[in-house]
């Protein structure tokens, strides 16, 4: 079996990305960290969607591996909002360290085994002008 690998960057995220519709922005940040929101987990949702018609689980960064319940985003910063599939993060086996997006019917967040290969969203700052 052939795995695809579909790499998303999102350039921005944190200083001003615009949405799909390219009407509105996403300009949340705390302490130099960008604020995940309602928004940002739609706009994540409907560009994998984009990519993927069949919306796979894909990685978005966020992971609890250092300490356990600690959510933390892959730049260090500490997950603020969140958007768990009812039931998650479960830590199933004890192995469940890093998080996915488009899980269940409601295509939302479960932590799932890091070693687990599936695509991933990534986001990067955009330099400032
Ligand atoms: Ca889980």
């Amino acid at each position: 079996m052939q795995l695809s690998v579909v790499s998303l960057v999102l350039l921005g995220v944190s200083l001003g990305l615009a949405s799909p519709s390219g009407l509105s922005k996403v300009r949340l940040e705390r302490g130099g960290c960008p604020m995940f929101c309602l928004e940002e987990h739609n706009f994540v949702k409907a560009l994998i969607q984009n990519f993927d018609h069949n919306q796979g689980l894909t990685w978005i960064g966020l992971s609890d591996m250092h300490k356990e319940g600690a959510w933390m985003w892959s730049d260090g910063c500490p997950k603020i909002f969140d958007k768990w599939s009812v039931g998650q993060p479960d830590n199933a086996g004890g192995k469940e360290h890093c998080g996915e997006i488009c899980f269940g019917g409601e295509k939302n967040w479960n932590d799932r085994p890091c070693s687990t290969t599936f695509p991933s969203v990534c986001a990067t700052r955009k330099p400032e002008c």
